[in-house]
């Protein structure tokens, strides 16, 4: 089994959204101190999660692959995620084995505990704002990741969504410490300042 889940800025790396050369922005963030990397794709493209992995592997960065749990087993991921429309978190457990991580986008409190439940040993926890990345117009309410956080009971919650330096202070207030963005560092004219200046701010809060 892989360790504990790095405590983490978790970048979901999204191609599509990359103004520019994506592998470039992927490598200038993970100079910049990304923990955590998340293969997120529309369409599967192999060849090209496994440039994703071996770019994140020379930098000793764990690589999750999104919804497909296959694929994941297949390059050697460190884990594999599903959203709520996806795989159930049960059945992907189950096709992934214990060896590698589990993780499940979760939008309300009961979600969060059934994915634990499941077998997911961690969850993103959002959309805290809205965001274009995944076309969510509303944030959850104020509170909602506190309490999210509450009934994960101390196993890993990742607030996500929209999340931002300027804005990054409504999942700090909430205690959380763990984020997984993709625009803000994609999408941001230096993503290396973008990384590290988020990286920074989530290890002063843990201070
Ligand atoms: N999942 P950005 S929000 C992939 O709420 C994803 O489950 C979300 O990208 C959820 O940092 C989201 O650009 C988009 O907003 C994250």
């Amino acid at each position: 089994m892989h360790g504990p889940i790095p405590h983490a800025l978790y970048l979901l790396f999204t191609p599509s959204i990359c103004p520019g050369d994506p592998w470039a922005r992927l490598e200038a963030a993970l100079d910049g101190g990304v923990d955590l990397v998340q293969w997120r794709v529309k369409h599967a493209d192999a060849e090209a999660a496994r440039r994703c992995l071996e770019i994140c592997s020379a930098r000793n960065v764990p690589l999750i692959v999104n919804d497909d749990v296959e694929l994941a087993a297949e390059l050697g991921a460190a884990g594999a995620h599903v959203g709520q429309d996806d795989l159930d978190a049960r059945s992907a457990r189950r096709r992934l084995g214990d060896g590698r991580w589990l993780g499940v986008s979760t939008h309300a409190t009961d979600q969060v505990i059934r994915a634990f439940e499941d077998g997911a040993d961690h969850v993103g926890f959002g959309p805290i704002h809205p965001t274009t990345t995944k076309g969510y117009v509303e944030g959850q309410p104020d509170g909602a990741l506190r309490e999210a956080i509450a009934a994960a009971g101390g196993r890993p919650v990742f607030a996500i969504g929209g999340i931002r330096l300027d804005n990054l202070d409504r999942v700090l207030e909430q205690g959380c410490t763990r984020i997984a963005v993709s625009s803000a560092i994609l999408a941001s004219p230096d993503p290396r300042r973008a990384a590290a200046e988020l990286r920074d701010a989530l290890a002063r809060a843990r201070a």
